[in-house]
């Protein structure tokens, strides 16, 4: 340990402002003590954290490295270009943006780069899977883009592509988008790419839920056939909260200037910073073998809740989440989540295809392994998770002090210790 001050100090923190720290001390202890399977959610590393809570938040840097509106950026120069480098590397990308601010963020550029107002964009639709930011009415996507979705077949659950094909030819997008935020399976980039090519469009992919698997080289890349990728990366990816952008050199240009300063002013520097960390935490073996851990977890969890009537959508899963069907328990997805909350178990509640119900109440919940995998959990463990979520939702309450809450909550903490979150 080094003397030197880097900028965290929770000492100073707790002693001025003891509510804040209060905060901070009972989140973690939050995580520590429940099961997180928020699909989007995980645990960055100390590095990482670290690098976001340093002074480089201080530095304003608008523009990129050696092209910047203020002085004294030589220090965030570096830590942009030790970014850029270390994700085109890691994804084998002509190009990489790396400071667009969260997923939307990135969306939001990616639109600016392609599509003037009123364009056709074609996309997942939201109830079955998609993003609010890929063209649902009550995001800036919806209200500034003619947006056309398609939607997952009704018998596979899967994405029905000869509905992405028909209405690629009817519509014309300028630009065709695959991914969403609640796709269990492998999404076929070369269709999109052969169908993209036969209509002149671009196609661009939000890779935010599943990029920490291509990182990790658990599943087939989006980069080969996309003209762009957006993704956040915080999710299985496990860096800081953020965003960023591959893209080839056709499109570098376009990107750079959407990003900024199109959408976006001064660029988070330690978050930038912290981005970088986790691009080199992505490079290494453990970090292979933890892609590989989450989509064999997810699997055992898909199977194990399916084993309890609770069915998984598409039958399981490719990835590291799992969208679940309630019918046949007859439990809403507000329930479920409500009961698990209060059984130490943190997940949400979501739409399934073709839900019946409103998306608040839901037919479904989403869980997700990033986090019990980089807390060092695996397959055994996943089965006793099943089996603590089947008794949460199908016998459990909303309170906490309801006898079955309060044995699985007992449970769920017996199981979290033996794996411990932020461990000393
Ligand atoms: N809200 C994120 C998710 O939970 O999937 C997507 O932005």
């Amino acid at each position: 340990m080094s003397d030197t001050f880097y900028g965290s100090d929770f000492d100073a923190l707790e002693s001025f402002d003891p509510e804040i720290a209060g905060v901070l001390l009972s989140e973690l202890g939050r995580l520590r003590g429940g099961l997180q399977l928020i699909a989007s959610e995980n645990m960055s590393s100390p590095a990482v954290l670290t690098a976001l809570g340093s002074t480089l938040s201080n530095k304003y840097a608008e523009g990129y490295p050696g092209r910047r509106y203020y002085g004294g950026c030589a220090e965030v120069d570096k830590a942009e270009n030790l970014a850029i480098e270390r994700c085109k590397a890691l994804f084998g990308a002509d190009h990489a943006n790396v400071q667009p601010h969260s997923g939307a963020s990135a969306n939001q550029a990616v639109y600016g780069a392609f599509l003037q107002p009123g364009d056709t964009l074609l996309a997942m639709s939201l109830p079955h899977g998609g993003h609010l930011t890929h063209g649902s009415k009550v995001s800036f996507s919806g209200k500034w883009f003619n947006a056309v979705h398609y939607g997952v077949d009704k018998d596979t659950e899967d994405i029905d592509y000869e509905q992405v094909e028909r209405l690629a030819k009817e519509h014309r997008p300028k630009v065709i988008l695959a991914g969403g935020s609640a796709i269990p399976r492998l999404i076929d980039f070369a269709f999109f790419r052969r169908v993209a090519d036969e209509i002149g469009a671009i196609f661009w992919v939000d890779a935010a839920h599943f990029i920490g698997l291509v990182a990790g080289q658990a599943i087939p890349s989006p980069v080969p056939y996309a003209d762009v990728v957006s993704f956040t990366t915080h999710k299985v990816l496990r860096g800081p909260r953020s965003g960023a952008i591959v893209c080839t050199e056709a499109h570098r240009a376009a990107i750079d200037k959407a990003v900024f300063p199109m959408m976006q002013g001064g660029p988070q520097m330690h978050s930038i910073a912290a981005k970088a960390v986790n691009f080199k935490e992505c490079a290494t073996a453990e970090y292979q073998a933890y892609a590989a851990q989450v989509i064999a977890n997810a699997a055992a969890l898909a199977k194990g809740l399916g084993d309890h009537g609770i069915r998984p959508t598409t039958g399981g899963t490719d990835t590291h989440l799992s969208l679940h069907d309630l019918q046949p328990v007859l439990v809403t997805g507000v329930d479920a989540e409500a009961r698990c909350d209060a059984a130490g178990i943190t997940l949400n509640k979501n739409a399934i295809p073709f839900d019946p119900q409103k998306p608040n109440i839901a037919s479904g919940i989403r869980v997700g392994t990033a986090c019990v995998t980089t807390q060092g959990m695996g397959i055994a463990e996943m089965q006793v998770v099943a089996d603590l979520i089947a008794t949460a939702v199908t016998k459990g309450d909303a309170d906490p002090g309801h006898r079955v809450s309060t044995e699985v909550r007992g449970q769920v903490s017996d199981l979290v210790r033996r794996f411990p979150a932020y461990p000393r």
